[in-house]
């Protein structure tokens, strides 16, 4: 039911029903469009803040992506409706809005491309998406095809939602000279003040169409009638649609061709669908995607859909993996950098990315685009305070608004510097970003990256109880985590674990960059931190979350809910507060509390009702999100902390619990292609294992960088260091044989990593020469090695 085309460059579901919300999602530098194999879209463009052109029939509330959004039948979306003139039988592709089941089906979806073909009725129906680098908008091709053997007469309908534009304005009519349906809203807005902000806004929706349609409908209620979208009135019982307009009247973009097709007759048609300005912009655009051809003969349309693909291949890993799991090679050799890229690339759609993620994103595009990643540390310092405190979002546009969640105090953004920038010199050993100068958002000063971090550090250090204890505040890496310290006294486990942590990466870093004193000092703090959470923390079998303003310990054995964190053990793991005894405890304790088929639950048992001393986490559905789903950023943690204390089997189990299957029962329960790994796959599956493992869908997730991390530093040990490339890979035992490209500081090495019996220890050579500590050096750029590396064979 789900594979990946032969080439690996779609990803193919050949059913409309068996995974209904199985979706795949396309970017540019403006938008981002996610399409479910149904038909139905969630498309945002910016302006500067995400802005909508196809909408919902009511009022939608301004929100971030949210996980497992319901689709409805009005739901915008793209869809054709077919209709055979003789017979009058009625059917859609690619299912919605008429449901009539197909007789073949793919829903394919590519990196740069998403096509479904449906073949229902003797017609075939191909739809493609693809977009343009720059611009917002979506450019559709559809082909139609006579497989019936006899002369068919059809009609065909693109219809696009436009939805309800705005309770101030809305109308919508066709234009002869465009050859396009334009809907013409006006954002809504009460303060006089934020007129000047929207009337440059593209509020209009238009539906361009390169060949000239018998009729149109640009009412939705005209279009519907009383057939309803299922079986619209001015499809059943009109031969021509009503070339009917809109007048504050919700529009719809919807278009009708009437086709005599002989048998294996195709006809062809290309749309284009998004927001613009005014008239002139969509005339604009007609001619420069249309009408006009380069000297290749070539029309927009065609290049855009070009250079559309070869931006989104730029987006390449630094790895390709050939192992004996070839899922897993699909999912990291495909999708997983793609996914990373976009973060990258797009900072998640927004223009105030939380701290914390606009840093992490960017600790993954080191692996991509490390230049990009440079350039977004340095922005994230030149908006740090001089007291060393980090805000909690990073203004990346002029007009960005700090959007609601930026606006509750969070105490974890410091953390995230050094670690994060570790990977980053890692992997390019550009030590050079540490003496850059940068701004404060507050003083006049300057200072370089090191004094900026250290004055990180310092906050850290300093945001702490008596106990020595960090404040929680309003939230850590956990937003809902909102109500365990706002009176001022409550601290963060968690965040005391991952301060130790912070500490010895930083002095990790001091130390290759020639400050030894620092990094003794950072080291110095790092233990005696991991002290104070060993004495405050640890609980007899794992380790607290955090206690509360009132000084209630919470996330330990006694509690009946959230009675175990995942955060609080994994990064005890990497802080080195666990020792060998605590270690197998706490690890023992995750797997039998927090491990499921689905990976391991951010926490259990989930909360069934409101704890006031620890927030609105408390109060999210159990099994949702950070109410004890499978959070897959948490899971990546404690994946990644497992292969950094040599755990290399349960890393493993773990980190492939992250894909849907590979039996079906596992893929049809997660309801996702491995497309891309979601926020998260619904837990509390002690609680309720019916539910359990349904994918979020949501693609918006730090997750990503962290099981990249997971790859390069644990699974295939090809982590960057201050000398070269160190090699000590942690496959699982069965694993005999894998072989890795790994593209590192310009170079390219040829690995194959194969197990040998009686081997002692590992053993790697570089073009046939023993390479005695297993660090490769003297890589040089643009020459490609070829490494073998053999690993002890215990059986
Ligand atoms: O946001 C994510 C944040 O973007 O939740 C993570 C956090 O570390 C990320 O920085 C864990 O809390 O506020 C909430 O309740 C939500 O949980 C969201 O903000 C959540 C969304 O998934 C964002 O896409």
């Amino acid at each position: 039911m789900i594979r990946a085309s032969e080439d690996q460059e779609y990803y193919e579901l050949s059913s409309p029903t068996a995974l209904p919300k199985a979706s795949g999602f396309l970017w540019n530098e403006k938008m981002m469009i996610h399409v479910n194999c149904r038909g139905y879209t969630v498309a945002q463009f910016m302006q500067p803040e995400p802005a909508k052109y196809s909408h919902a029939p009511n009022l939608e509330a301004k929100t971030f992506m949210q996980p497992e959004q319901p689709y409805y039948a009005h739901h915008p979306g793209r869809f054709l409706y077919v209709k055979d003139e003789e017979s009058g039988e009625i059917f859609s592709a690619p299912y919605e809005p008429v449901r009539v089941p197909a007789d073949q089906y793919t829903f394919a979806i590519g990196k740069s491309r998403i096509v479904w073909k449906v073949e229902c009725k003797g017609i075939h129906i191909e739809m493609s998406l693809s977009l343009p680098k720059e611009d917002a908008m979506e450019l559709w091709r559809v082909k139609v095809k006579n497989l019936s053997g006899s002369p068919r007469k059809l009609s065909i309908y693109p219809y696009f939602t436009v939805g309800y534009m705005s309770w101030m304005n809305q109308s919508g009519e066709y234009h002869e000279d465009l050859q396009a349906i334009v809907c013409t809203s006006i954002t809504p807005y009460q303060k006089y003040q934020d007129y000047y902000k929207i009337k440059d806004f593209s509020d209009k929706t238009f539906l361009i169409a390169e060949r000239k349609p018998a009729a149109w409908e640009v009412n939705q209620e005209v279009f519907e009638g009383e057939g309803g979208i299922t079986m619209p009135t001015g499809i059943r019982e009109q031969e021509l649609l009503s070339k009917g307009d809109a007048r504050y009247e919700t529009p719809v973009a919807a278009l009708q061709y009437r086709i005599e097709l002989g048998a294996d007759e195709e006809e062809a048609y290309r749309f284009i669908f998004g927001p613009a300005k005014d008239e002139e912009q969509i005339a604009q655009i007609r001619s420069s995607y249309l009408l006009n051809t380069n000297a290749d003969g070539e029309d927009g349309f065609t290049v855009a859909e070009r250079e559309y693909d070869q931006y989104i291949r730029e987006g390449r890993g630094c790895i390709e993996i050939a192992t004996p799991d070839s899922d897993l090679d699909n999912f990291v050799n495909h999708w997983l950098p793609r996914q990373m890229y976009y973060h990258g690339q797009t900072n998640r759609l927004t223009t105030d990315p939380q701290t914390r993620n606009f840093l992490q994103d960017h600790m993954g595009m080191s692996y991509i685009k490390p230049g990009t990643a440079r350039e977004a540390f340095l922005i994230a310092l030149g908006q740090q305070n001089a007291s060393g405190a980090m805000p909690d979002g990073i203004i990346l546009h002029k007009d960005a608004e700090l959007k609601y969640i930026n606006q509750v105090p969070h105490t974890d953004h410091c953390v995230w510097l050094p670690i994060c920038l570790s990977t980053y010199l890692d992997e390019t050993n550009d030590y050079s970003i540490l003496d850059e100068k940068v701004p404060y958002a507050d003083s006049e000063e300057t200072d370089t990256v090191i004094e900026h971090i250290n004055k990180a550090m310092y906050w850290l250090m300093n945001d702490r109880d008596e106990r020595g204890l960090n404040y929680i505040n309003q939230g850590d890496w956990c937003d809902p985590m909102n109500m365990v310290g706002y009176k001022g006294k409550g601290v963060s486990g968690w965040l005391t674990i991952a301060t130790a942590y912070a500490f010895n990466v930083w002095a990790g870093i001091c130390e290759n960059s020639g400050h030894p004193d620092l990094a003794q000092e950072f080291r110095a703090n790092a233990h005696t931190t991991n002290e104070v959470v060993n004495q405050y923390l640890w609980d007899g079998e794992w380790y607290a979350r955090g206690i509360t303003d009132d000084n209630v310990k919470f996330g330990i054995s006694t509690d009946r809910e959230g009675r175990i964190f995942i955060n609080p053990q994994g990064w005890s793991l990497l802080s080195g507060a666990a020792d060998s005894e605590k270690q197998s405890k706490l690890m023992r304790a995750v797997t039998e509390q927090l491990e499921t088929p689905y990976g391991v639950e951010k926490l259990a048992p989930s909360f069934t009702s409101m704890r006031e001393d620890v927030g609105r986490v408390t109060q999210k559905h159990p099994g949702s999100a950070e109410n004890g789903a499978v959070y897959n950023h948490a899971a990546a943690f404690y994946i990644y902390a497992l292969y950094a204390v040599g755990e290399q089997e349960n890393a493993y189990r773990l980190l492939r619990k992250m894909l849907p299957g590979p039996d079906l029962e596992d893929i049809v329960q997660r309801g996702q292609l491995p497309v891309f790994i979601p926020n998260y796959y619904r837990g509390a599956y002690r609680q309720f294992p019916r539910t359990a493992g349904r994918s979020s869908h949501l693609f918006n997730t730090g997750t990503v960088p962290w099981v990249y991390r997971c790859l390069i530093d644990g699974l295939f040990g090809l982590q960057g260091c201050a000398e070269g490339l160190k090699i000590t890979p942690q496959l699982p035992a069965e694993w005999k044989e894998v072989t890795v490209k790994r593209e590192f500081r310009g170079a390219k090495l040829h690995i194959v990593m194969q197990r040998e019996a009686g081997l002692q220890a590992l053993e790697v050579y570089a073009d046939g020469v023993p390479v005695a500590d297993g660090i490769l050096k003297d890589l040089q750029p643009d020459t490609e090695y070829q490494v073998l590396v053999k690993i002890p064979d215990e059986g």
